[in-house]
């Protein structure tokens, strides 16, 4: 395997010197791109276009084609793990995921196992092989996975929820149920991602998108723990590389604090804390990703050029940050607003390193 041509997005989450400030976005292969909708069609639909490698790499590199960016991430759902644990994943056009077996009550998440991920998941690791062939060494490649509380809410409620009425009712009325779910998801996620590890992923990145929605002493319980007990497990070390993690709780304010103690190297931060404050939180145990508001990216060329500003300048200076965004990217984007915010990030950043 080639060595990497751009390794600065690795030594960011590192800390170690960059020149610049390092890039990716959340979802940047996905619905803002009228290349991806194209390929979606082909494949017929988002999880024929998951379990197809050739597919599932061409989505992932276009972003690549279109912006200088410095990660490339597999396309896939956090979603593929609960579905391969039997609970029949489908998509409604406009309503999102939902699941044809939700596992709701005591007995039917005692009956869920861990399943054989390369049975199961093998489609997954194929297109990650597949992705780093094409890569050829230019950019280094993320692999990924939901938290188990956030895949959790879903496998629970059925689909998409603003409320969790459910998964919260476990939490206060089951708890040891709701432990056992995490246990048994936390199971089969370190398995998969150790599984893209060794296909090829370069760092991984867990999205605990609603994890946040919890009480802080059930956060800790249920999200943190579970994520915990991932992060314990993970190869570090591949090709005698770290394999850097990232923990993206989203709205985790000072949670930051508590999740930089689970020996990860790096959090995702969204738009509601300041770089500024979440630097205080976390000190200098990890790298920080984040965090500009994709509210930004309907905005002027300008606005969004004072908005990276903004965030570079909040970080401040030296090392240790990846620029993103504070969430996924939304359709609705125009993918010229996209270039303006890479420029803007390689124009801005060199100030904030001395290397
Ligand atoms: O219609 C389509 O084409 C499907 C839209 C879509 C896409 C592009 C879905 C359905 N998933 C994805 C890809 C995806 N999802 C990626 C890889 C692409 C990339 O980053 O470039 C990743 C990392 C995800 C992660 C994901 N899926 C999360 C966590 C991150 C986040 O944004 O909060 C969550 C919560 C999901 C569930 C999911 N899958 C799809 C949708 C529309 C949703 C969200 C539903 C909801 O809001 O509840």
């Amino acid at each position: 395997m080639a060595e990497l041509e751009n390794d600065l997005f690795l030594r960011a989450l590192m800390r170690e010197p960059v020149s610049r400030t390092p890039m990716w976005i959340m979802r940047q292969a996905g619905r803002y791109l009228p290349e991806y909708r194209a390929t979606r069609a082909e494949a017929g639909d988002f999880m024929s276009l998951c379990r197809n490698p050739e597919l599932a790499c061409e989505v992932t590199m276009q972003p690549l084609r279109r912006y200088a960016l410095d990660a490339a991430i597999l396309f896939s759902d956090i979603l593929t793990v609960p579905d391969a644990m039997g609970l029949g994943l489908y998509f409604v056009t406009g309503e999102g995921p939902k699941f044809e077996r939700p596992v709701r009550t005591a007995d039917a998440i005692r009956s869920l196992e861990v399943p054989d991920v390369e049975k199961e998941l093998g489609y997954v690791f194929e297109a990650v092989r597949t992705i780093r062939r094409e890569l050829d060494g230019k950019v280094p490649l993320i692999g990924f996975a939901g938290s188990p509380f956030t895949c959790g809410t879903y496998m629970v409620e059925g689909g998409s929820s603003r409320e969790f009425p459910t998964i919260k009712g476990l939490a206060k009325e089951a708890p040891e149920v709701l432990d056992q779910l995490m246990d048994t998801v936390a199971e089969t996620t370190t398995e998969y991602l150790n599984a893209q590890i060794d296909a090829g992923a370069q760092a991984v990145q867990i999205f605990d998108t609603w994890g946040a929605a919890l009480e802080p002493d059930d956060f800790r319980r249920f999200s943190l723990a579970s994520m915990q007990k991932i992060v314990d497990k993970l190869t570090r070390e591949k090709d005698g590389r770290r394999v850097p993690v990232i923990l993206f709780t989203k709205g985790a304010g000072p949670l930051l604090a508590d999740l930089a103690e689970t020996g990860c190297d790096a959090l995702g931060v969204d738009w509601t804390t300041d770089l500024a404050d979440a630097r205080k939180y976390v000190g200098d145990k990890v790298a920080l990703q984040g965090n500009l508001d994709p509210a930004t990216l309907r905005e002027s060329p300008e606005a969004i050029r004072e908005g990276v500003a903004r965030t570079l300048a909040s970080y401040g200076k030296g090392p240790g940050h990846v620029f993103n965004l504070g969430h996924g990217i939304t359709p609705d984007i125009d993918p010229d607003n996209v270039s303006v915010l890479v420029d803007a990030v390689h124009e801005l950043s060199p100030q904030y390193h001395s290397k």
